[in-house]
């Protein structure tokens, strides 16, 4: 029997809150990651998709951007890379009459769990302006659309395209090569809210924006530092790693304010004895820090190991690499003798111990790996903290040399890949020449708009065509009325997807949904099944083949349908052959192989079982590709987060059971909240100071310089163990109180982890169950 979508929307009216656990996955995990996919896939899909996520001739997992090990287990797979799989291979279908029974506007209140729930879309339709309804259209007279649209524009950068990182190297490296085309870099993608910080810090210091080591090197570490990342939610496969770490004799520190299981014990579903056994402890420290003062953290360890250096001169910094690979090294020393310890431990709210004890495990280790996510990156001084990352590491030539590097955990499972074949909007001039040579065109050479502008250029009316290779962008983005509104203002918004989100709500005038292929789905062309590529966390490309049916025969691949639009655009222009790409995408690598620096022979090497790693100077050789040639050393000025009294610093985080605006299921397993999200958690000291209880109904005031405060009402407050000083709610509910101005210097990440906050007893009734945004 087929399953039936959901009629009803969420509420929290049932909301159960408990104790959250102190580990992650064992027996419940796999338990978990079984059940769900079972029911709505019936166990022959369900057993073909499960036996071939990650495996060298299955296809990649859509779920996040974790390496694969070189031994892979008969299951390579994870609970929440499981759910990914089965929310995307639903037989649930989005028929036509949905579209005659759901106005636009009537969908408009339900929430992100229940729009995804609906099932695949399977036909392309369009809203034409001034209606309410989205009708289905052939795909011939949607790329005819898009065609007028964009050949009508008074210049190319009233267009815009958007990227998310699951789209597959060929798509992107088509889709960039359209936009290029038209004539605009307006190219932002997720990337800009999300590693952005990681790619502008390491550019500057190590000149490349990608992981310094490879999957070997965590069993070879001494040390791990993990910091700013959940990793038992949001990169499972990655316990995997740090437990081996651990038994071949490593040390793990986690930094994080809150306690999450999954860096806390361990237990290796994939074991017997994790099966069975007891969790294993996974952080050997937890330091449970201020949102924001990781900067201050790692200045002060830095300080720390330049002071054992005075004390035993000559043996605690690698003077040799320094001598020969670094730059900048005085100056950082001598700013480093005036940090002022006071600073420290008001931004870090870490006792001067603790720090000493974090210094004590650096220096006595060899190898050194720091891995971050979304707590270092998303955060007004992202940049800088990134860079002080990178300076700790210099000091004791911890970088490009086995078991030691800088290892930022991406988020999305082609990310990395997407940006390599040009998603960006400030692609360097020598891609760009390489681009204009390969396909004999002058490509715009003025930087594009990033996520962040993009908004602004659409609330002033400058951009008039938004298109969006997957992703949600009005859901994940800043400051969501504004961005709506925004958004409202476009002559024609078009969306490539695989499933209903916000973005096919709030659209364009005009608006488009062309619904594609999904990974776990066989690729059919004229010239037989055609496999696509990525790149994971740790720069390995490989290929992903799809292997279960189509969901309908009206779905195209992303790659496909790019071309298509290019090809009804610009015919034939430059000599372009865009069909020829649709028929065999190994014509799409040729192109990748001459124009992407380290994709030489893309073909050959993508077709080898175990694909091919992307060079990397730092890791490699020691080979910085920075102005000066060296790695740089560099000076940053500290500036703790600002909270005036009675506020907290709010971060807004992901649940167990989410895939950032995706909402697999309303329960948070490890932090203890089943059947809603509208929670915010508050120290329990912090809740009695605000004279507020556990579970009172409050609302949530985010002030920004002086505009009117942003709110959301109704939410419950949790009391948990965070830290001090220090709130979190989910994301992307929460996006309604980060103001769109508020990013990180220098790479423009909406700050969504330090939101100054004030609480107030709720002015809407108890028991409301949805929240309510002003
Ligand atoms: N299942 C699942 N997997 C995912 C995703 C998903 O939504 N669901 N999303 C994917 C994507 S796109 C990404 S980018 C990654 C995100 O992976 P993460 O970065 O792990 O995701 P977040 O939930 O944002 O968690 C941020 C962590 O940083 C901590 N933190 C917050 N502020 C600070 C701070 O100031 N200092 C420190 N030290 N820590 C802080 C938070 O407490 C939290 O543990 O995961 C990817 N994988
Ligand atoms: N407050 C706050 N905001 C944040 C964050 C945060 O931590 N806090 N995190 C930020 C981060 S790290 C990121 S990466 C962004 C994410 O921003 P996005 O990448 O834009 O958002 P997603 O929710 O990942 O996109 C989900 C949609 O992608 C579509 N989709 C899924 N699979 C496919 C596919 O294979 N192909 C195509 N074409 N479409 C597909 C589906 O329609 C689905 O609804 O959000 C950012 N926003
Ligand atoms: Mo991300």
């Amino acid at each position: 029997m087929t399953p039936k979508a959901p009629l009803e929307d969420f509420s929290d009216a049932n909301i159960e809150i408990t104790e959250p656990l102190t580990h992650a996955v064992g027996i419940e995990g796999v338990y978990h990651s079984m059940e769900p996919a079972i029911k709505a896939m019936g166990l022959a899909r369900t057993a073909k998709l499960m036996t071939k996520i990650n495996h060298k001739e299955g296809f990649d997992c859509m779920s996040c951007a974790w390496p694969d090990p070189d031994h892979r287990k008969i299951a390579e797979f994870c609970e929440n890379g499981a759910k990914a799989v089965t929310w995307e291979a639903t037989p649930l279908k989005i028929e036509r009459s949905f579209w005659q029974e759901h106005s636009i506007s009537s969908l408009e209140d339900k929430t992100e769990y229940w729009l995804g729930m609906q099932g695949r879309l399977i036909e392309p339709v369009y809203k034409a302006q001034g209606s309410d309804h989205y009708e289905p259209i052939s795909w011939d007279e949607a790329y005819a659309k898009i065609a007028d649209h964009l050949n009508g524009l008074a210049h190319p950068n009233e267009a815009a395209f958007y990227t998310s990182g699951r789209a597959s190297n060929e798509a992107a490296f088509v889709y960039q090569l359209m936009s290029r085309v038209l004539g605009t870099n307006n190219l932002p993608d997720c990337s800009n809210m999300c590693h952005e910080s990681t790619g502008t810090a390491m550019q500057h210091t190590v000149g490349i924006g990608k992981s310094t080591v490879s999957y070997n090197d965590f069993a070879k570490a001494d040390l791990i530092i993990i910091m700013g990342q959940n990793p038992g939610t949001n990169h499972p496969r990655m316990l995997t790693a740090l437990h081996e770490a651990k038994q071949h004799g490593a040390r793990i520190v986690a930094v994080n304010p809150l306690p999450e299981a999954g860096l806390i014990g361990y237990k290796d579903p994939q074991s017997v004895k994790g099966y069975l056994g007891k969790a294993t402890q996974i952080a050997d420290q937890f330091l449970k820090i201020r949102s924001g003062g990781d900067m201050a953290l790692l200045q002060a360890i830095s300080k720390r190991v330049l002071d054992a250096e005075a004390e035993y001169p000559g043996e605690v910094l690698d003077h040799d690499f320094i001598a020969q690979h670094c730059d900048g090294f005085e100056a950082f020393a001598s700013h480093m003798a005036n940090l002022d310890e006071r600073e420290v431990e008001q931004a870090t709210g870490l006792p001067a111990a603790e720090i000493d004890e974090l210094a004590d495990h650096y220096l006595s280790s060899e190898r050194v790996i720091i891995c971050w996510a979304m707590g270092i990156t998303q955060h007004r001084k992202g940049v800088d903290t990134i860079r002080e990352i990178i300076n700790l590491l210099l000091l004791r030539g911890n970088i490009g040399k086995p078991g030691a590097g800088a290892s930022p955990v991406r988020g999305h499972s082609n990310v990395q890949g997407d940006r390599t074949m040009g998603v960006w909007e400030q692609m360097p001039d020598s891609f760009l020449d390489a681009l204009g040579k390969e396909f004999n065109f002058d490509p715009p050479r003025d930087h594009g708009v990033d996520a962040v502008h993009g908004i602004r250029a659409l609330n002033e009316g400058k951009i008039k065509v938004w298109m969006s290779l997957g992703g949600n962008l009005v859901g994940a983005i800043s400051d969501t009325h504004l961005a709506e509104s925004a958004m409202r203002k476009t002559r024609l918004s078009v969306q490539l997807s695989t499933k209903l989100n916000r973005s096919h709500v709030v659209t364009g005038e005009e608006a488009l949904i062309l619904p594609v292929l999904g990974r776990t789905e066989v690729d059919e062309q004229a010239t037989g099944p055609q496999y696509i590529t990525v790149e994971d966390s740790v720069c390995a490309v490989h290929a992903s083949h799809g292997q279960v049916p189509p969901i309908s025969d009206q779905v195209r691949s992303e790659t496909a349908i790019v071309a298509g639009i290019a090809h009804a655009t610009f015919g034939d222009r430059h000599g372009i052959d865009w069909q020829a790409m649709i028929r065999d995408y190994d014509v799409i690598r040729d192109h990748i192989s001459r124009v992407v620096p380290g994709c030489e022979d893309y073909n050959e090497k993508t077709r080898r079982r175990d694909g091919f790693i992307l060079p990397n100077g730092p890791r490699d050789s020691r080979t910085f590709n920075t102005e000066t040639g060296k790695a740089r050393i560099t000076v940053n000025e500290l500036e703790p987060v600002e909270c005036p009294p009675g506020r907290l610093i709010l971060q807004t985080v992901r649940s167990h059971d989410q895939f950032n605006t995706t909402i697999y299921s309303l329960n948070d397993r490890y932090r203890g909240i089943k059947k809603g999200r509208y929670v915010v958690f508050v120290h329990p000291d912090d809740l009695a100071d605000l004279g507020l209880t556990d579970g009172q109904t409050v609302d949530i005031f985010s002030e920004w310089k002086d505009e009117p405060d942003r709110v959301l009402r109704g939410f419950r407050t949790v009391a948990f163990p965070t830290a001090r000083g220090c709130a979190a709610a989910y994301f992307p509910e929460a996006n309604v109180l980060i103001p769109l101005d508020s990013t990180a210097l220098e790479s423009n990440t909406p700050v969504s982890k330090a939101v100054v906050v004030r609480l107030e007893p709720s002015s809407v009734p108890a028991g409301v169950g949805r929240p309510i945004t002003v």
